[in-house]
């Protein structure tokens, strides 16, 4: 059974019809690159759990990572377009889109907002060149839910600041030269900018994953590493910091996903076309009609709600933590739904490499926890709704 075709984007309702010139040709960039460099190895990738170390670069020379979409003060100058990038990346695969995310999100706009001068100059351009690799370092073993209460700690010494403690799943560990760290300091949580070749670091990549095979997710120990004042983020200060940066990685999300989910959905409609069972076409019996409306239901609200919080985000008011929280929870969910719906139409073939349904679906599993657990999510907005704190003791 060879590879399905992978057409572009689904957009049943014209969602994306009315993008500025900038924003499709952002779009175009994205999708030729992925077309070309991404989506031939995908699924090799995925099964050699190989991320290509060509690739960061691939995207640098391509200004598909990083602040080339942001203003000075460290916002995204046109959100949508972003989200528009992060679409196509997870239309080949969740891993692709996670190191962007991680790269763009979670470490350069970290240091560009909160890092010094020196931080920006120093590492800036080889982030966004992807000559550069870096790292978020933020959950702990004993859980990532909630971060405030880390158990890794900063402190003084008479040779300077000391750094100890473990961390988990952070993505692009192993091959990252620099991790942003949050760590308990004497005045409260800090972020710390860490170069990997520092005595004391680490880095043990994560095995036996059965999603997002192509990321490299690691645990890291920092045995008493020392460190300079110069080596902390100075504006990152607290733990809303880290959650700052978390926010700007969970609105790409909430736009890769829509790229996942089209990739299963174009790949389906596409089968049942070509596959026939009680001499009929797979599109002509009811109950997979009647699936593949829903998925295209569930997919355009995903692309609207996507889109209204493009708008929102690029507008002067900006988006709130809690307007973010409700379309990761409810893109991710959308998703997972229809990767898992294209995946049983396309039955036993669905489970192999060849197509990339399942694939899409066993990455989602992760989106789903990571960068806000779903009900997490769920939490932000039932706070955000009703003024009851179900974090509270
Ligand atoms: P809480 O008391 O609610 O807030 C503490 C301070 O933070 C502020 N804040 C935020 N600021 C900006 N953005 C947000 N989303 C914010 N949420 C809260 C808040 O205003 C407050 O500020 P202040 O000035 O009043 O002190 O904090 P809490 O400890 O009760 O936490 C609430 C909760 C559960 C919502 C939060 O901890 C949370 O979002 N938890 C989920 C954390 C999470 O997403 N972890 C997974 C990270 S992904 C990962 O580890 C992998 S890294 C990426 C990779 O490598 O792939």
């Amino acid at each position: 059974m060879g590879q399905i075709e992978q057409k572009s984007d689904f957009d049943y309702l014209n969602v994306f019809a009315e993008l500025t010139e900038a924003q499709e040709n952002w779009r175009q960039v994205a999708n030729s690159v992925v077309s070309k460099y991404l989506q031939p190895g995908v699924s090799e990738a995925f099964d050699k759990n190989h991320f290509d170390r060509d690739i960061p670069q691939i995207l640098g020379s391509h200004s598909l990572i990083g602040p080339h979409v942001w203003t000075d003060s460290g916002d995204l100058a046109d959100p949508i377009a972003s989200g528009l990038i992060m679409r196509e990346l997870e239309r080949c695969d969740s891993s692709y889109r996670s190191f962007a995310s991680v790269q763009g999100s979670l470490v350069m706009y970290p240091i560009k907002k909160y890092g010094s001068d020196s931080q920006k100059e120093k590492w800036l351009p080889n982030l966004a060149a992807g000559k550069s690799i870096g790292g978020f370092a933020l959950t702990e073993p004993q859980g990532g839910s909630d971060p405030s209460n880390m158990q890794t700690v900063l402190t003084k010494s008479e040779e300077g600041l000391r750094l100890r403690g473990k961390k988990r799943w952070v993505t692009n560990g192993p091959i990252a030269d620099v991790i942003v760290v949050w760590a308990r300091g004497e005045d409260g949580i800090q972020g710390v900018l860490l170069p990997t070749d520092r005595p004391g670091i680490k880095i043990r990549k994560i095995d036996r994953k059965l999603s997002l095979c192509i990321s490299e997710s690691s645990e890291i120990e920092f045995d008493d590493v020392l460190l300079e004042d110069v080596d902390c983020l100075p504006g990152a200060n607290s733990i809303g910091k880290a959650l700052d940066c978390l926010n700007q990685a969970r609105y790409g999300i909430i736009w890769g996903v829509l790229g996942a989910a089209e990739s299963c959905l174009v790949e389906t409609l596409n089968y049942c076309d070509e596959r026939k069972l009680f001499k009929k076409k797979l599109s002509g019996f009811q109950l997979v009609q009647a699936k593949l409306s829903d998925c295209c239901l569930k997919l355009t609200q995903g692309q609207l709600l996507a889109m209204q919080l493009g708008r929102l985000k690029s507008s002067k008011a900006g988006i709130a933590p809690h307007e973010v929280s409700i379309g990761k929870q409810g893109n991710v969910h959308m998703a997972l739904e229809v990767a898992r719906t294209c995946r049983d139409i396309l039955g036993a073939n669905g489970v192999l490499l060849d197509f990339h349904s399942m694939r899409h679906m066993v990455n989602l599993e992760t989106v789903f926890t990571y960068e806000g657990a779903h009900d997490i999510h769920r939490l932000i907005v039932g706070l955000n709704m009703t003024g009851e704190n179900a974090f509270a003791n």
